[in-house]
């Protein structure tokens, strides 16, 4: 990078519907990175691990009830109390890459229709987190996604749910429009859409070393 001031890593969300294929590209993706001797690190949101992401893990399984409400920002807190880890590796230089991410946050709130819980409301939480330099969004259509095995027993995972998640991320996407977003076609075949994914970051790496300050959600 410059002189007296390191590039920083890039940020790169992963974001779709339920059997997009999210988590497997993410595998993919940082496969590729490794291999050009890069360093990455791979987070998954909800990090079911920490004390948040057990009780998100025993609502999504039907062991606890939350309200609306609660829930919706238990999947914030579950991304804030990881944003210093996050800012560490992208200061240290590394390439972070996160499977979900607030854009997941607001529309699977939303979807729900709880009329004290408009998108902007969904939204506020997650304000002031790192912002992605891309975000990948892995778009199918619900038929094709429940056709992939059908979906599993966890909620949400309902095709009408899904319609309704889907029409979200686009509408929230072309509102957020100083957002670097790239929606790709997750019905093609696995290695096409790992091609585009790969694509899509070479683009970004080869634009050159980030030097300016880490943007935040707004
Ligand atoms: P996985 O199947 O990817 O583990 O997700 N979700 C996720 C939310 O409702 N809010 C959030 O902030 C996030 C990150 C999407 C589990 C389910 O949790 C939903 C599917």
């Amino acid at each position: 990078g410059e002189k007296g001031k390191n590039a920083r890593g890039h940020l790169i969300v992963v974001e779709g519907l339920d059997r997009s294929g999210k988590t497997t590209q993410c595998h993919m993706l940082c496969e590729d990175i490794g291999g050009l001797d890069k360093e990455f690190k791979y987070i998954k949101f909800p990090d079911r691990t920490t004390a948040t992401g057990q009780m998100i893990n025993a609502y999504l399984q039907g062991n606890a009830e939350q309200s609306d409400q609660a829930i919706h920002l238990l999947f914030s807190a579950n991304r804030w109390e990881a944003v210093q880890g996050i800012l560490n590796d992208l200061r240290a230089g590394h390439t972070v890459v996160v499977d979900r991410y607030a854009f997941s946050g607001t529309v699977y709130s939303a979807a729900k229709d709880n009329p004290s819980m408009s998108l902007e409301w969904c939204w506020n939480p997650d304000i002031g987190l790192p912002k992605p330099d891309l975000v990948l969004f892995l778009d199918i259509s619900s038929e094709d996604a429940a056709k992939r095995g059908g979906y599993g027993e966890e909620r949400y995972e309902k095709q009408e749910m899904q319609a309704k998640v889907r029409a979200l991320f686009k509408h929230l996407f072309s509102r957020l429009n100083d957002l670097n977003v790239k929606t790709i076609n997750a019905g093609l075949p696995l290695q096409e859409v790992a091609d585009q994914i790969w694509q899509a970051y070479k683009n970004l790496d080869e634009a050159g070393p980030l030097t300016e300050d880490l943007q935040v959600l707004s």
